[in-house]
């Protein structure tokens, strides 16, 4: 009998599971763009339009192969408006009650198939290079999943970097060597833009006239949609900005929003890019003497290291983890996080960029808008939410750890052992934020004083019961235990007068 086989808009990948074992003489691909995939969260309209454009680039490629593709498109008459309801459709239409797919990204499709009256398979996704049942049994038994021994079996498993059973040059990770600031320059190459096409052009209409509303910019397009393009991003990054990575991979510039960064998380997410040829290719620059070990190693650590252990413990942890908030955080998302104005300068372009390029990297995600939601106090889900739907690169298999976990220590300290948080001082030493900010940076208390100077110490003492005895973090106790009594008054007074006034709706 013929079956479908489902092809998800982050499964765009000629080598996965469901493609693979599936018959192109015989079998009918079901790809859908439906209503309610676009809009479980109000996705910034750059993603939708990479998702849809690369959905129907990719069905064409199939074509081309070969397969029979059943494709819907969102103005589609008959549109069923979800997966399931599609599958159905497509069961009746081709007489067949079987469907073959990969292992969907979230628990919520994962579930809504398996609730399918239909004989739905659903294969592992070996897009991975950590499946389920390898997760489950390297963290069996541990006390604290942590990163570091994860990314070594993975190195070891793949054999990256390594001589023979060693590191190559002694070392498993070189991030003492990262983490330089940068400063402005002119001749950094930004990642190559898209050109138009038909098929692009026709998507972005569709989506302008679709999610007129929806937080974003979306022109000018400029991310890549099929797996040509993206594979001339990655050689973009391996020529001109891998050799770099490392040491810049902390820096912030308000003029710059890439650096040295690959932006290719939203190809490798969607199945345009593969995680082991990527690293294959960063290893092999770095065999050619053309990027230094510290940003090939901390580059593969991102991949086969964060990712792998951040989807692992997205599977591990269960349904309920993307809800989760450990620290009680109940304050609301400021309206700045949509644009609203804001005099915190770093703030303001870490969300006004977001806004424009459906992108910030790392540390712009986890020291800047992160940090603040964090000190502020914000309840966790909105935070999910928020990041859900900003980044082009974002699902929620990869992001609710990130965020639930690492950036808001919502999940308790299963991804990491304390709360990324920091005082102003981080930011001013990363980035160039500071200089031109209304506040400053160096005000501890007083009218102009730095929000995250004082919101900094308002988290520590709220949560002083629960992180006093981390180690890592007693030392900031005995700081501000040292400040005469006045100034900590002072300080903790003017953190609640901050957060009301943000609570009010006021500019701050
Ligand atoms: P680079 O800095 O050039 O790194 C290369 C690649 O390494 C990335 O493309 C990505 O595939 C991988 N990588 C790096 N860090 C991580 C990480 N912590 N977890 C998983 N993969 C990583 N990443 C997403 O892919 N989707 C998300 O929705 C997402 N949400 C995040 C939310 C928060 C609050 C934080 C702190 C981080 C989040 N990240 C997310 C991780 C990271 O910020 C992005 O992967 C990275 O910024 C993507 O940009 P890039 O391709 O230029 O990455
Ligand atoms: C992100 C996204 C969007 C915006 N739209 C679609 C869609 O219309 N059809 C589809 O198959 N996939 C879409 N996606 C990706 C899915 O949301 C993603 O497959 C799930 O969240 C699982 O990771
Ligand atoms: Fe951000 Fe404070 Fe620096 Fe302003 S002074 S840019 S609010 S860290």
């Amino acid at each position: 009998m013929v079956k479908l086989v489902l092809v998800l808009g982050d499964q765009l990948s000629k080598g996965l599971s469901a493609l693979a074992e599936a018959d192109p003489t015989r079998d009918v691909v079901v790809m859908a763009e439906v209503a309610s995939e676009a809009g479980y969260v109000p996705h910034h309209p750059k993603k939708i339009a990479f998702t849809f454009t690369a959905m129907r680039k990719f069905a064409a490629a199939l074509q081309a192969d070969g397969w029979r593709v059943a494709y819907t498109r969102l103005e589609d008459e008959g549109n069923a408006g979800s997966i399931p309801a599609e599958l159905l459709r497509r069961a009746e239409e081709f007489g067949t009650d079987t469907v073959l797919a990969t292992e969907p990204g979230e628990w919520r499709l994962i579930d809504a198939m398996l609730e399918l009256p239909l004989k739905v398979t659903l294969l592992e996704d070996t897009r991975f290079l950590c499946s389920h049942r390898e997760f489950e049994a390297w963290a069996e038994g541990r006390k604290a999943l942590r990163m570091e021994y994860f990314y070594r079996e993975m190195r070891r498993k793949t054999g990256l970097l390594m001589d023979g059973d060693k590191p190559a040059c002694g070392k498993w990770n070189f991030d003492h060597d990262n983490r330089k600031p940068a400063s402005g320059d002119l001749f950094r190459k930004a990642p190559p833009q898209a050109r138009g096409d038909e098929v692009l052009d026709k998507v972005l209409d569709l989506v302008e006239a679709r999610f007129p509303d929806n937080f974003g910019t979306l022109r000018p397009f400029h991310f890549q949609t099929d797996r040509a393009g993206a594979l001339r991003a990655l050689d973009h990054f391996i020529t001109h900005a891998l050799p770099d990575f490392g040491t810049y991979q902390d820096a912030m510039l308000q003029d710059d929003p890439y650096l040295y960064h690959a932006v290719i998380g939203l190809y490798l997410n969607a199945g345009l890019l593969t995680p082991l040829k990527v690293c294959e290719r960063a290893a092999q620059a770095y065999a050619d003497g053309h990027a230094p070990i510290n940003s090939v190693e901390g580059f593969i650590r991102q991949i086969i290291g964060w990712r792998e252990f951040i989807r692992g413990v997205y599977f591990l942890e269960g349904r309920d983890y993307p809800r989760r908030n450990a620290l009680n955080h109940q304050r609301k998302l400021p309206a700045l996080y949509w644009g609203a104005d804001t005099h915190m300068n770093c703030l303001k372009h870490a969300v006004g960029q977001t806004r424009d390029l459906a992108y910030a990297h790392h540390i712009q995600r986890l020291m800047v808008t992160g940090n603040f939601a964090l000190l502020a106090g914000i309840n966790p889900t909105e935070v999910h939410e928020w990041y859900l739907a900003v980044y082009a690169d974002a699902y929620e298999w990869v992001e609710a750890p990130n965020t639930v976990g690492m950036s808001q220590f919502a999940d308790g300290g299963v991804v990491g052992s304390k709360p990324y948080v920091s005082s102003g001082a981080y930011i001013d030493r990363m980035s160039d934020y500071c200089g031109s900010c209304h506040y400053r940076v160096k005000d501890k208390t007083g009218p102009r004083a730095c929000p995250f100077n004082l919101l900094y110490w308002h988290f520590l003492i709220r949560h002083r019961d629960r992180f006093e005895g981390n180690p890592r973090m007693g030392q900031m106790y005995r700081t501000f235990d040292r400040m005469a009594d006045d100034k900590r008054r002072t300080v903790l007074a003017e953190a609640d007068a901050f957060l009301d006034k943000l609570a009010s709706g006021a500019t701050v």
